[in-house]
């Protein structure tokens, strides 16, 4: 488990992603790179918005990646270039201290936020400099965590440039930090899959202490994602963090109701372990303590004691500044809730009976159903797909990322693909020429992808 990723010898690069990728480096710099490294990107089976609660998480990682060519030199500037002309080329310098714009998140921040964190990491003053090219396949804003693989690639790649050596836990937990730079309080699920992810398996994601654990999804049903083509850029809007917000205010208004001290508890996971609770106990409390009513700041202050300058420094971040209304019941609600089906979705995969799809089907129709109505991170074109893919064929299907536009996933017996696939096509994607021209990468079977690594030609 806290072994280091594979370094992978390639003495022929013979994938064409790969020649391309050389091929611009040599163009673009003028010299064959050292290295590559790749990191991937992942899909959510279930355990939505928890990750930053504290609570287990059920990823798996998916074929599509970013990949990063790499030449180390003493020019004190890092080089960025991608294979997309979408995303412009750029010069930084890394011999001084190195800035994220929050206000203005760009695509190099994100790599520039794995470079940043990485040298924290380390300690290290100043780094030598280095020349990149990047080439991505996930579909960016979509919840397939197109960021985290930028970013995660990045703290691997200026780990290998400095010749350091960092565990698989290490890395993603320095680079779940790492992406904290761009200013959204994620929990750690897309890193931690990035770098721990193994071919042919999902895994429970454990926090505090990061650990993984392989489950075994059954061999009769195959996961399909659809992208519902929404966009939804985490860093540019505040929807993420007030969410993240709502439940730290959650977890002071238990903690207070439960004589428990708010100062030192900040995730909803850490309240269930004070009281030594179950997740449905916790159910029951969310009920007793907190009204389904939004709740003013005005409110939350008297009944945790605070001034409104406490509230505003302690519990907000700073794309949330303006928000007014708090809905801590629905969203604790949906926290535990969440929490519990996850376990249930690892028992059911554990014992394996006969009808397990469509227990697994449920429960998932149950998160998305959590995460539309209590969570409100869905959107009208996300509930119309996952709604069109029940029809079409499978047992369970739900939203997977953070929402508000983006992915579903779903569970479909693997003797119903075909007609699945085509069903969806016919349903979702043809009738709208955007989403037709989209339809190749936005629909597609995905199986357990492996994690992060480098290469080095030999
Ligand atoms: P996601 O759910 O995909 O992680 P985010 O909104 O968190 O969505 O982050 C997406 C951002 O990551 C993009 O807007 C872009 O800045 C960056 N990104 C994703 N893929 C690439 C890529 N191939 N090359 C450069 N930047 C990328
Ligand atoms: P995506 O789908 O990559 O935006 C985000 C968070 C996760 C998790 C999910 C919701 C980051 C980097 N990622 O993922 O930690 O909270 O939303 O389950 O913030």
């Amino acid at each position: 488990m806290a072994t280091n990723p594979p370094k992978l010898k390639v003495s022929v690069i013979d994938d064409e992603r790969l020649q391309n990728l050389k091929k611009t480096f040599e163009r673009e710099y003028g010299g064959s790179p050292l290295f590559y490294a790749f990191a991937p990107g992942r899909v959510n089976l279930i355990g939505e918005h928890i990750d930053y609660c504290g609570f287990s998480v059920l990823p798996m990682a998916i074929e599509q990646n970013i990949i990063a060519a790499v030449s180390v030199n003493n020019s004190g500037t890092i080089q960025l270039a991608n294979i997309n002309p979408l995303y412009n080329n750029i010069a930084v310098s890394c011999s001084e201290e190195i800035v994220i714009d929050r206000a203005n998140p760009k695509w190099y921040y994100y790599f520039l936020c794995g470079v940043k964190g990485t040298q924290e990491k380390f300690g290290m003053t100043n780094l030598p400099g280095m020349a990149c090219v990047i080439d991505g396949n996930i579909p960016p804003n979509s919840g397939l965590s197109s960021s985290s693989a930028l970013v995660c690639c990045a703290g691997l790649v200026t780990t290998e440039a400095n010749q350091k050596s960092l565990s698989k836990v290490a890395l993603a937990e320095t680079c779940a930090q790492c992406e904290r730079y761009i200013g959204t309080e994620g929990g750690g699920m897309d890193q931690s899959i990035s770098f721990l992810a193994e071919k042919g398996t999902a895994k429970l994601i454990e926090f505090d202490p990061l650990r993984a654990t392989d489950v075994h999804l059954p061999a009769s049903a195959v996961f399909v994602i659809s992208n519902c083509c929404v966009e939804m850029n985490k860093a540019a809007t505040s929807h993420f963090n007030i969410r993240v917000v709502e439940c730290r205010i959650a977890t002071k208004m238990l903690a207070q109701a439960k004589g428990l001290n708010p100062n030192r508890l900040l995730k909803l996971a850490q309240v269930q372990t004070e009281m030594d609770a179950s997740l449905e106990e916790m159910l029951a409390l969310v009920d007793e303590v907190l009204h389904p009513e939004p709740y003013s700041r005005e409110e939350i202050c008297k009944v945790l004691g605070v001034t409104f300058q406490q509230f505003s420094t302690e519990l907000l971040s700073a794309n949330t500044q303006h928000v007014t209304h708090f809905k801590l019941h629905q969203r604790a609600k949906h926290v535990y809730g969440e929490a519990a089906r996850v376990l249930r979705f690892k028992n059911v995969c554990d014992g394996a009976p006969t009808e397990s799809i469509q227990l697994l089907g449920d429960l998932m129709n149950q998160s998305h159903a959590s995460c539309r109505d209590l969570y409100e991170c869905s959107c009208p074109e996300l509930d119309q797909l996952v709604d069109i893919c029940l029809k079409s064929g499978a047992a369970g299907s739900r939203l997977t990322g953070a929402g508000w536009g983006g992915c579903a996933v779903s569970m479909v017996p693997i003797d119903k693909v075909q007609s699945f696939l085509q069903a969806v096509r016919e349903a979702y994607y043809l009738p709208d020429p955007r989403r037709a021209a989209m339809e190749k990468e936005s629909l597609f079977v995905s199986k357990p992808g492996g994690g992060a690594a480098i290469y080095l030609e030999k």
